[in-house]
């Protein structure tokens, strides 16, 4: 067994008197290695200037910090650079806030050239204004966690050599987007209809593609097992051939500035005649999932695009309520999912319709 996890203590904070749960940091915090050893919860009406919450419940942190030797503590909120600061100084300990941790997990698993430089894009864009931040305790950390990918190395260039470095990514990435408008028109002249899944990370958008292409690509049950799109060509019978796109899960709460970065690779979602947007329905908060998403859809001006909801995951034992019901993972009731998009691309009255 392992032995040099990091372990954390996370804080979440509400409003009201709404159940703050922290199940979903817990699981962001175990893809990056780290181990949860303990949870603070606090309402409030405003965050502390400070240190967002409470200055008593910093030291209730405190002294949890110290029963249970965290190396690490993680706020489930986005924190300033001075507020990390302050907590630093108080606690003794690394702190890092919800964007750092899905950053670090985007740095881990992006694999594409595109990939990378969005990455890149992404952390420096965070980092710019937490430039003064940095305190040193996150290199202390056992796994590093927050310091891995091209964005942090170059946290000792000054502001406006990091401004230097953003502008030169954007360009590149526009390179490499201009690329792709190209492919993404010579596919539409073949008369393919391009389908895209989106959904909530670990929804089973990867094993619904695997399922329908018969392909392998990489699934796995932690948040953000892809970070690429790929794209499979899938034969659905009745003459019709789509291009099966996959992408990066939405989570709740992704700072606009990671949503920017990711543009090029959302307008595969963008340019699509069809989504299927894929929900976990085993998990308990599908619903508030299904909003997040459609919340993203909206922000990258893709809310319009004709979408077949899929609930997924129902050899779990819950039906859905509407939609597809499928099992990505047992290879059930694709065949229906498959005359479903055969019959919407199909519709004669439908303006998605192509001329072949
Ligand atoms: N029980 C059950 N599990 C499933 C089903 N489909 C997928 N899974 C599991 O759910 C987990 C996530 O599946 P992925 O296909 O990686 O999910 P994803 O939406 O691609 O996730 P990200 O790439 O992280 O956004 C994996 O452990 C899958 O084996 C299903 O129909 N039933
Ligand atoms: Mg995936």
């Amino acid at each position: 067994m392992r032995t040099d996890y990091d372990k954390a203590i996370l804080v979440g904070v509400g409003q009201g008197s709404d159940y703050i749960d922290l199940s979903e940091l817990e699981s962001l915090c175990q893809t990056c290695g780290i181990v949860t050893v303990g949870q603070i919860t606090q309402h409030i009406k405003d965050p502390d200037v400070t240190y967002y919450i409470g200055s008593g419940k910093v030291d209730e942190v405190h002294a949890l910090v110290q029963e249970t030797k965290a190396t690490v503590v993680v706020f489930d909120v986005e924190l300033s650079g001075s507020k990390v600061r302050n907590l630093e100084q108080k606690l003794g300990v690394a702190v890092l806030d919800r964007s750092k941790v899905i950053l670090d997990i985007f740095a881990s698993r992006a694999q594409s050239a595109e990939g990378k430089l969005q990455v890149e894009l992404a952390q420096l864009k965070y980092n710019l204004p937490r430039l003064a931040g940095n305190s040193g305790l996150l290199a202390k950390m056992k796994n590093s966690v927050g310091m891995r990918g091209p964005g942090e190395k170059k946290l000792e260039l000054d502001r406006r050599k990091i401004h230097d470095e953003i502008n030169a990514l954007e360009k590149k990435l526009e390179k490499l987007k201009q690329t792709r408008d190209l492919s993404r028109k010579q596919a539409g002249s073949s008369g393919k209809y391009a389908v895209c899944l989106v959904g909530y990370t670990n929804s089973g958008k990867s094993t619904l593609l695997n399922t329908m292409a018969k392909t392998q690509e990489y699934a796995e049950d932690k948040l953000f097992a892809t970070l690429d799109p790929k794209t499979a060509r899938v034969f659905l019978g009745d003459d019709v051939q789509i291009l099966l796109t996959d992408t990066v899960g939405f989570i709740d709460r992704l700072p606009h500035e990671f949503i920017r970065a990711f543009e090029s690779t959302l307008d595969s979602v963008r340019y699509a005649d069809l989504l299927l947007h894929v929900v976990d329905v085993s998990n308990p908060h599908h619903e508030q999932q299904i909003a997040v998403v459609n919340e993203v859809l909206k922000k990258i001006n893709a809310s319009k695009i004709l979408t077949i909801m899929v609930y997924n995951k129902i050899d779990k034992g819950i039906a859905p309520k509407g939609g597809v019901g499928i099992s990505a993972k047992n290879n059930e009731n694709i065949d229906c999912l498959k005359s479903e998009i055969v019959c919407i691309l199909k519709d004669e009255n439908h303006s998605i319709r192509r001329d072949k």
